[in-house]
């Protein structure tokens, strides 16, 4: 038996489900990205407040797999959320998903929900690359294959923002008011990100709708909850646990944080009543978040997966990390970030290293490390750029990212290949493999300017570090680099 509407009733007291009427919720939200973050995240904070009003329902869209319709329309939309770390375990099914869409197999449902007048807001986690722009100066990447494409067949978009300026087009031709934007994707003024390239693509279709697109308003927002992927034994252990099958479950921590700037014309559903802190300029939270949380992540990720850790919690636990996640976070980012009056910065790094240890949650280093040349940028350039300017050290970062180049040559400890999602990883991985000194290497690395920008390739000062670092990594190993570190 399937988890469902019709099962609702069948599941034990202990699990916590939908407490509105979930056939009468309507769809106010289009989501573009439907993947386990949105679910554990905003789907999560939207669905604590549909009792409240019912008219701001998800339709989830998919931009490449039909995996997550064909999972979750069999349900109703509905899925379990499973909530745990050391100590315990929540389940909760959670029932604000109420339509699913694949864009690929039928692009004028997904551009015919947006159009709408009931849709008042579209978010997007789509991850870095989605937004088709240059990492190292956020603006439209013109020659992206998606974007050329979108340009070529408007109305036939495949990417997010594609999509975003086909409904926003219909829309104003039909007199509708825009809908908000809403970025919930890990980079440093998404809004404002989002903005730039949707208005860019708009004026190249037509200068007209350049304007109409440039009004929108589109919030930029902080999203935080660590959601790893699921996996096969969480499917059938949770399937277990509720006594109905549920197709696509997700594994969650119990942190969750959303801060966003309250700019909704058409409205908003009462988010603040779940937690959200509504505020005028993320800008602040997104820095420390991006530079603490991800920066970190990152960092662990690559020097973890080459030692042979397979999860977070393993790589915190390799002898020296954790002494270098914290060296990292307290002396060379703490001091690069604008103060937050009123807030505990020792306390929120010492609740992520918590986190980082986590046992429960199996996040594997290799997800986290996926396209790294699209989060390097926000999650240890800037900062490094900043300690530069300070004339700071920044040793420990420079380890980061020389252990991204370690790892995205895509060669391992023990010589066999490295599975590398990047977008970049062929291009990286043609110019690298060949080469077998630590400073040729970084040199390669360095030409990359939609990574590095031109100030950090020609930094004489950042190149040697990143060099030593490299060397070390590649004659000693990640291991013992980490333990000399501590
Ligand atoms: C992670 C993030 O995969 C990654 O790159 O660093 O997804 C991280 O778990 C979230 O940003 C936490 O909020």
């Amino acid at each position: 038996m399937r988890l469902s509407r019709q099962t609702l009733d069948r599941l034990p007291a202990t699990v916590k489900r939908p407490e509105y009427d979930h056939a009468r919720l309507a769809v106010g939200i289009v989501h573009l990205g439907i993947g386990a973050f949105h679910r554990a995240h905003q789907a999560a904070f939207t669905d604590a407040v549909l009792a409240q009003d019912p008219a701001w329902g998800i339709c989830g869209v998919s931009l490449r797999s039909p995996e997550t319709r064909d999972a979750l329309a069999p349900q109703d939309g509905l899925y379990t959320l499973k909530v745990q770390d050391g100590e315990g375990e929540e389940l909760q099914v959670i029932g604000s998903v109420v339509e699913l869409l694949c864009a690929p197999e039928n692009p004028e449902a997904v551009l015919d929900r947006m159009a709408d007048p009931a849709t008042r807001i579209v978010s997007l986690t789509i991850t870095e690359k989605g937004y088709c722009h240059n990492p190292a100066t956020g603006r439209l990447d013109e020659n992206h294959p998606d974007v050329v494409h979108d340009l070529r067949n408007p109305a036939r978009p495949k990417s997010a923002v594609g999509f975003i300026v086909e409904a926003l087009a219909r829309r104003a031709a039909a007199g509708v008011p825009p809908f908000t934007l809403l970025s919930c994707d890990n980079l440093p003024s998404n809004g404002h990100v989002l903005k730039n390239v949707v208005t860019r693509i708009a004026e190249l279709r037509d200068p007209a709708l350049g304007r109409v697109v440039g009004q929108v308003a589109s919030p930029s927002t902080m999203v935080d909850r660590i959601v790893p992927a699921t996996t096969e034994s969480d499917r059938s252990e949770i399937s277990a646990a509720i006594g109905v099958d549920d197709a696509w479950p997700i594994v969650t921590e119990p942190f969750r944080q959303w801060v966003v700037e309250d700019d909704f014309p058409l409205g908003r559903p009462a988010w603040e009543n779940a937690g959200v802190v509504f505020v005028d300029d993320v800008a602040v939270f997104e820095m420390m978040k991006l530079r603490l949380l991800n920066g970190s992540h990152s960092t662990l990720a690559y020097l973890g997966y080459l030692a042979g850790a397979e999860t977070v919690a393993e790589a915190m636990a390799l002898p020296g990390m954790e002494a270098l996640i914290e060296g990292l976070m307290v002396e060379e980012v703490s001091p690069t970030l604008p103060a937050l009056p009123g807030f505990d910065l020792a306390a929120y790094r010492q609740a992520l290293l918590q986190r980082f240890r986590n046992p429960a949650l199996r996040h594997r280093t290799w997800q986290i490390a996926m396209d790294g040349s699209q989060k390097l940028p926000q999650r240890l350039l800037g900062t490094i750029r900043e300690r530069i300017a300070t004339k700071s050290s920044y040793d420990r970062l420079a380890l980061g990212v020389a252990a991204w180049m370690r790892y995205a040559r895509g060669i391992d400890e023990k010589g066999n290949p490295i599975d590398v999602r990047d977008p970049l990883a062929a291009r990286i991985a043609g110019m690298t493999q060949p080469l077998h000194r630590a400073e040729e290497i970084v040199g390669a690395f360095l030409g990359i300017a939609e990574v590095f920008g031109d100030d950090l390739s020609s930094d004489q000062a950042f190149r040697d570090t990143l060099v030593r670092s490299l060397s070390a990594l590649m004659s000693k190993g990640a291991a013992a680099v980490v333990k000399s570190r501590a």
